[in-house]
């Protein structure tokens, strides 16, 4: 069964969003890009006639004229809410880019919102369907490695990031919010939840309004712990944007994930190395093949999970756990102290 969708917000991210949909329409899922909406009618129109689309202004207008099964929201944090609410009384369906909400509070309400009216909310966190980070959980799970004990993920870059996205030189949060969350995700899906963080940011380009370096360490509940780093502000020797680097140890091993996808596992006495880089497609564009793959797989798996009534993997109330680590990150910075997280979340 063929699945119809809408993308609202047309602007950097969402023409990766309508290439992977246009792209997986070749395969079993088959989805049905059905209309686009941004209200900037210039940039709605262009989209629109790119992908051979009909274009709206009005959100609530498209919903009302068009038939969809789901609505896939590629606007900008601030109107998450308001538009998978919108959704939401529509009973549509709804995958949601990163981060959910600016606050915490916003995205309870959005995932009370969509569990009342008996739809699913998947956030489109993407850096966990990378290529390499998938063949790293699959070397986890084949279990010889053990659990990891120690981890280390890592994001340092000097990209001119504010070119294609000027809006993060304006957030007053800004690198935990926009690429912690994705870190942060990643060290949920290699060593499980955090019982404790504490969280060291700074400014270094003084023109920007938030923090562009996060250094983060997390206690996680399994007893191991998890270094988080994130910058904007480094010159590294070699540039990797926008890959993230990552090394796990674990009781029987270790695995390194290194600049282009050169990905080492240590098992035993044993050492492999192998490179699991992105296949490339048409549209990918220079440095941005590993990101633009993964919303291919992310796509691809919601999908599938809405075909097959399979729970996605990072549902809104999944991903409510990753932004309360992003929460108590700024209050850790602000308060210098180890900040505890609950188990479980109070949330209606
Ligand atoms: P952008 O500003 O380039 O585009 C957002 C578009 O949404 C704009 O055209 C704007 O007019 C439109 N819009 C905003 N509110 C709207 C509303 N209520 N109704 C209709 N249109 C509306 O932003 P972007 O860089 O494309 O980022 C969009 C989202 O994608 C953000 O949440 C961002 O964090 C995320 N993002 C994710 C990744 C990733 O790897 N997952 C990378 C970049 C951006
Ligand atoms: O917006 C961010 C994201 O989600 O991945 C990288 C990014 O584009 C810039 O930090």
């Amino acid at each position: 069964m063929s699945l119809r969708l809408a993308v609202i917000g047309c602007g950097y991210f969402a023409r990766n969003h309508l290439h992977a949909w246009r792209d997986l329409r070749g395969e079993e899922s088959a989805p049905e890009i059905a209309a686009v909406c941004d209200w900037d009618v210039a940039r709605a129109k262009a989209i629109g006639d790119e992908f051979g689309v009909p274009s709206f202004s009005d959100p609530s207008a498209m919903l009302r004229e068009t038939k969809l099964d789901f609505v896939d929201i590629a606007a900008g944090p601030a109107a998450h809410r308001h538009l998978v609410e919108m959704a939401a009384a529509h009973h549509l369906h709804v995958i949601c880019q990163k981060p959910l909400a600016p606050a915490l509070s916003d995205a309870i309400a959005m995932t009370t919102a969509c569990r009342n009216a008996g739809v699913h909310l998947m956030v489109h966190e993407n850096f966990r369907w990378q290529a390499p980070m998938r063949a790293m959980a699959a070397a986890l799970d084949e279990g010889a490695l053990g659990r990891p004990f120690y981890g280390r993920i890592s994001f340092r870059s000097g990209h001119d990031v504010y070119h294609d996205q000027p809006y993060l030189r304006h957030d007053e949060r800004f690198i935990i919010a926009d690429l912690g969350v994705h870190l942060l995700d990643l060290a949920r899906f290699f060593m499980g939840e955090v019982a404790a963080l504490h969280c060291h940011t700074q400014r270094v380009d003084p023109t920007i309004h938030g923090e562009d370096v996060a250094t983060i360490m997390l206690s996680m509940r399994s007893g191991g712990c998890c270094v988080v780093e994130a910058s904007y502000a480094s010159k590294p020797l070699q540039e990797y944007f926008p890959q993230t680097l990552v090394e796990l140890e674990t009781s029987r091993g270790s695995l390194r994930l290194a600049g282009d996808y050169e990905l080492s596992l240590r098992s035993g006495d044993q050492v492999t190395q192998r490179r699991v880089a992105p296949s490339p497609r048409p549209w990918f564009k220079a440095p941005g093949a590993v990101v633009q793959d993964s919303v291919i797989a992310i796509q691809r798996h919601w999908l599938s999970c809405l075909q097959s009534g399979r729970i996605p993997e990072t549902t809104a109330n999944d991903n409510l756990h990753t932004l309360a680590l992003v929460d108590a990150c700024y209050r850790s910075a602000a308060s210098g102290a180890v900040v505890q997280i609950p188990e479980h979340l109070e949330h209606p």
